[in-house]
């Protein structure tokens, strides 16, 4: 039973007008996600995880390509999740009032999120999880709370693929934007109470 590369929540052009083109989604989806389901399947074949699920396979899988590939299957599809074209501002609701009891207002989460984002050195991940409270917490290269225990929230891409097409070299712009303009909180709502 191969993995598959889940449909993306919205059309390839969605995000145009939000910051990132149909170009970054045609590289990002169709290229890189896509190609780190083709490798882990062709990993996976023949093999005691022929028929595991992407979860299992993160969580046996040691360091090196299949826990690679894996991760970024799930982190990209995470990803996708992550983004919306009516998204991003201030969250309402519990989740309004969980950030800001965690963190003490939407200005200091987004300030601790962003910074996270922008230091996360060389290419990685920046996450709210929950971890017995809201936190925020950088994972380098394909790495991901899921394989520390830890319930992933929102996360935002920074590998160089997922801004250079829109941003060129300007991460900060990129989370910005992500923050102003592209976070689904309905999703980050949904991960909460689950
Ligand atoms: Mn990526």
């Amino acid at each position: 039973m191969a993995i598959e590369l889940p449909p993306l929540p919205f059309a390839e052009d969605a995000l145009a007008d939000k910051g990132l083109s149909a170009e970054t989604i045609q590289y990002h989806y169709g290229k890189h996600h896509a190609t780190y389901v083709n490798v882990l399947n062709g990993l996976v074949e023949g093999t005691d995880h022929a028929d595991s699920s992407l979860e299992e396979i993160i969580l046996a899988a040691d360091a090196g390509p299949l826990f690679n590939n894996a991760a970024q299957v799930w982190n990209h599809t995470f990803y996708w999740n992550c983004l919306s074209p009516n998204g991003g501002g201030a969250p309402t609701g519990e989740l309004g009032d969980a950030i800001n009891s965690a963190f003490g207002s939407y200005e200091a989460f987004s300030t601790e999120f962003a910074e996270a984002a922008k230091t996360t050195f060389g290419s990685g991940w920046a996450w709210l999880v929950d971890d017995g409270g809201l936190k925020i917490q950088k994972t380098f290269n394909a790495d991901l709370p899921l394989k520390h225990g830890v319930k992933a929230l929102l996360t935002i891409d920074v590998w160089e693929h997922a801004y250079y097409i829109d941003w060129r070299n300007a991460r900060p712009d990129y989370i910005t934007n992500f923050l102003t303009n592209l976070v689904n909180w309905d999703f980050v709502s949904q991960n909460l109470a689950s």
